[in-house]
């Protein structure tokens, strides 16, 4: 089965084909290098919509779009659908993260918490005179925000992202945890198996 991946960031590329060969090997993922539509949702719900509804109809695939990004609670859950472009047009994720550690310079523990959140979206095109289907779902993975940024791995706010349920005292940011580890626990993998029962449908 042949589902097209609405996104034109490779991180998100590289994480969703290890999710869906370790979970559904049956899928075939295909890139999308089509017109990208202006994301003016307000929600992640509306952005991933807009997103995947845009691949399904040029390419007449089943699409699947991810609109993700960190919520601090301090901050009432920015950066949020923001989290691109936290620190201006660029998509400069040093300069996002630096920024939002800025931000909450004077806040300490315990009230750092944090989500990464992705919402992905299925959009199913009207095919063989059948309707077409849409779906959402959402994965959240809870953490803290750390003081200053550590490890290389992973993208975005990895760095500074360190998530709930670690031993005390060797909490590692993700920027820390090999691919694999993200992979098994984060936001993204949550709401792939989330969409399991919905891409059985297909
Ligand atoms: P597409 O719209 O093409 O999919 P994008 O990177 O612009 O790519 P979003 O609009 O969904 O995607 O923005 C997501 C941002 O949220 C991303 O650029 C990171 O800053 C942050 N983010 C999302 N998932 C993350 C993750 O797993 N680790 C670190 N940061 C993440």
């Amino acid at each position: 089965r042949q589902i097209v991946l609405a996104t034109h960031n490779p991180h998100k590329v590289e994480e969703f084909q290890a999710i869906v060969a370790a979970t559904r090997p049956d899928i075939e993922v295909v890139g999308y290098d089509g017109p990208e539509p202006v994301e003016d949702g307000v929600t992640f719900a509306e952005n991933a919509l807009i997103k995947a509804r845009a691949a399904a109809v040029h390419t007449g695939l089943p699409a699947l779009a991810d609109d993700s990004g960190v919520c601090v609670d301090v901050l009432g859950g920015s950066p949020g659908v923001f989290s691109a472009y936290w620190a201006g047009h660029a998509k400069d994720a040093a300069a996002n993260l630096n920024l939002l550690l800025d931000q909450i310079s004077d806040i300490s523990d315990p009230h750092r918490t944090a989500q990464f959140v992705s919402t992905i979206a299925l959009v199913v095109p009207a095919v063989d005179g059948r309707q077409p289907v849409e779906h959402v779902v959402e994965g959240v993975w809870p953490g803290r925000i750390a003081t200053a940024p550590s490890g290389d791995g992973g993208f975005g706010y990895d760095p500074i992202f360190v998530p709930d349920g670690q031993e005390p005292g060797a909490e590692r940011s993700v920027g820390e945890w090999t691919a694999d580890e993200k992979n098994a626990a984060s936001h993204r993998s949550r709401a792939f198996v989330a969409l399991g029962p919905l891409l059985a449908t297909l």
